[in-house]
């Protein structure tokens, strides 16, 4: 298993599409694991394949507290939507930043698991947002994209200077954070 370098916002390969899964396979299962260890090490409780540089439609989640339940989607499709929850965002690509943003407040998701079967998640609340969220990340679009034109730019200006700041800590791996994002 493996660590991997999460990219952070204004980054644009943040920004690029992933592409759908060909076929699971040991690639993919050991992309997953690595995912797995890079979302715990980092306490988030998700995890796109766009956040580690890699153009595949692969999540990873897990929102328990004891942090045992984890869930791994291989090119999810919301096939099913309802209601709207507005709820507190934070992202492990930009940190120190939380705001409110308004999602379908249950889905349903198809999806392949890691034996590469087709497969059918029902989620509501966190893990529903979480979900949204994800796949948003492999469209490359980030939940600050949804707040105001003044706010993102206020952000981003504050993201331009941190990076000038630490050039060299950049391009190391982040260490984990303590605080969890939820
Ligand atoms: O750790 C995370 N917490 C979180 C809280 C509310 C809504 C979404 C999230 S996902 C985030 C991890 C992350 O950045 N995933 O892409
Ligand atoms: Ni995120």
């Amino acid at each position: 298993m493996a660590r991997l370098a999460i990219l952070e916002y204004p980054d644009k390969r943040l920004r690029l599409r992933a592409e759908p899964v060909g076929e699971v396979d040991s690639e993919v299962r050991t992309l997953a694991a690595d995912m797995l260890e890079t979302m715990y090490a980092a306490a988030g409780i998700g995890l796109a394949a766009t956040q580690v540089n890699v153009r595949k439609r692969i999540l990873v989640i897990d929102i328990s507290e004891a942090r045992n339940e984890p869930h791994v989607l291989i090119n999810p499709e919301i096939v099913f939507a309802e209601g709207t929850v507005s709820s507190e965002e934070g992202c492990l690509s930009v940190p120190d930043v939380f705001d409110y943003v308004e999602r379908a407040e249950r889905i349903r998701a198809t999806y392949l698991d890691l034996d590469g079967e087709p497969a059918e998640l029902e989620a509501e609340d966190l893990l529903a947002v979480c979900v949204q969220h994800e796949i948003d990340h492999l469209d490359g679009k980030l939940f600050v994209d949804y707040l105001s034109e003044l706010k993102r730019q206020r952000l981003k200006k504050k993201a331009l200077k941190k990076s000038r700041r630490s050039t060299s800590e950049a391009d190391r791996p982040r260490q984990a954070i303590s605080a969890r994002l939820i």
